[in-house]
């Protein structure tokens, strides 16, 4: 199987409105060639530094510019993150992801913080994923020497629907963070979200800028919109489940070997879009109670969710046996 990276917007336009029995069908006769054997990864969150953020991303409730902000709460420390990552993987958890409301990463305590909470999370045999906004190369490389797996940056949306969203941040800002966490060898995760009212071609626009990257990102987080009380977005509808499952379908055709998530969003899908999702290809779920500041199905619903599915969960050991930085054909950050 060829992996392009010279998809043209209309081309993904097409697949996006394909009827979806065909898009399903495609979708899974790639994934199937590029992942044998269907493993599903479970990736636990946890937020280190929640609310008071700077940017004022419309959809989130930690930013300070919404009525929403959750902030006003003390930054976890070190070892009660720690305490969090064992607990998440005792339930079967194989990556451990931990967020910072921050415009950027800041040096000092907090950051010497964040780097001793990678490293413990690496030693507990668990992948670690960083999500922190903007960074420098030199932190990105004390990040990928302190054993950093995958840094999380979103592009949320297409290039044209951006401003809408988000206006203290650039669309390009979010283009060099990203080429900085790949020069320093860390992998990328990297998504979106849909359901912000973009039209169909701005979800084409935003697939075609991640399948565009040469390589694609390892893992790319599918969100639907959780609208939450107190943000700009708070009035708008529910996405169509279906919708979601062709933005997976269409993600999987588009980057075959990466990792794509199931993420926000879960707790508005029954068990049978759920599993739609994983037929459309997904193979990661975020899983635990809550995401950063919203809830997520429990982990016993989700048992129950990837055993009626049928799926495989991916095997803790064999995943604390990668090396954090693998091979652009194999990486499955
Ligand atoms: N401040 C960091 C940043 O923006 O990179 C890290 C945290 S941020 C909460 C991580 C991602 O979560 C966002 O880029 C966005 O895609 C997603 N997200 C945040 N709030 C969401 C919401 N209400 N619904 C769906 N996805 C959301
Ligand atoms: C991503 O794309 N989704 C996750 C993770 N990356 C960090 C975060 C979702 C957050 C949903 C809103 C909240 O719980 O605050
Ligand atoms: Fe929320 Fe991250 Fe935007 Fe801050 S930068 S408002 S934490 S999504």
């Amino acid at each position: 199987m060829i992996t392009r990276h010279d998809w043209s917007r209309s081309e993904i336009q097409a697949l996006l409105e394909l009827p979806l029995v065909d898009l399903l069908w495609q979708a899974q006769q790639v994934h199937r060639a590029a992942n044998p054997g269907y493993h599903v990864q479970l990736a636990s969150l946890l937020s280190v530094k929640t609310g008071g953020c700077e940017e004022d991303c419309a959809y989130c409730p930690q930013s300070m510019h919404h009525s929403a902000d959750v902030g006003g709460q003390p930054n976890l420390e070190v070892e009660p993150v720690l305490a969090r990552a064992r607990a998440a993987r005792e339930a079967g958890a194989h990556r451990f992801c931990m967020g910072w409301a921050w415009r950027e990463i800041r040096d000092g305590a907090p950051f010497e913080a964040m780097l001793a909470m990678v490293k413990g999370v690496r030693e507990l045999g668990l992948e670690a994923c960083v999500t922190a906004g903007m960074l420098s190369d030199h932190q990105a490389q004390r990040l990928a020497e302190a054993g950093l797996t995958a840094y999380n940056h979103n592009l949320d949306t297409s290039p044209e629907h951006y401003d809408q969203i988000i206006s203290t941040r650039t669309y390009q800002e979010r283009l060099e963070t990203l080429s900085r966490v790949r020069s320093a060898g860390i992998t990328l995760c990297c998504g979106g979200i849909i359901g912000m009212g973009e039209g169909p071609a701005d979800r084409a626009g935003l697939l075609e800028v991640l399948a565009n990257l040469d390589p694609h990102p390892e893992s790319v987080p599918i969100n639907a919109l959780v609208a939450v009380e107190g943000t700009p977005l708070e009035d708008l509808p529910a996405v169509d489940p279906l919708e979601l499952v062709r933005m997976v379908a269409t993600a999987r055709i588009l980057m075959p070997h990466s990792r794509v998530r199931l993420s926000a969003g879960r707790q508005q899908l029954n068990r049978e879009a759920q599993i739609l999702c994983l037929l459309a290809g997904a193979d990661s779920i975020f899983y635990g109670d809550t995401l950063l500041t919203t809830g997520n199905p429990d982990v016993l619903t989700d048992r129950a969710l990837l055993a009626a599915a049928g799926v495989r969960v991916a095997e803790v050991s064999a995943v604390a046996a990668e090396p954090a930085c693998q091979p652009v054909t194999a990486a499955r950050g």
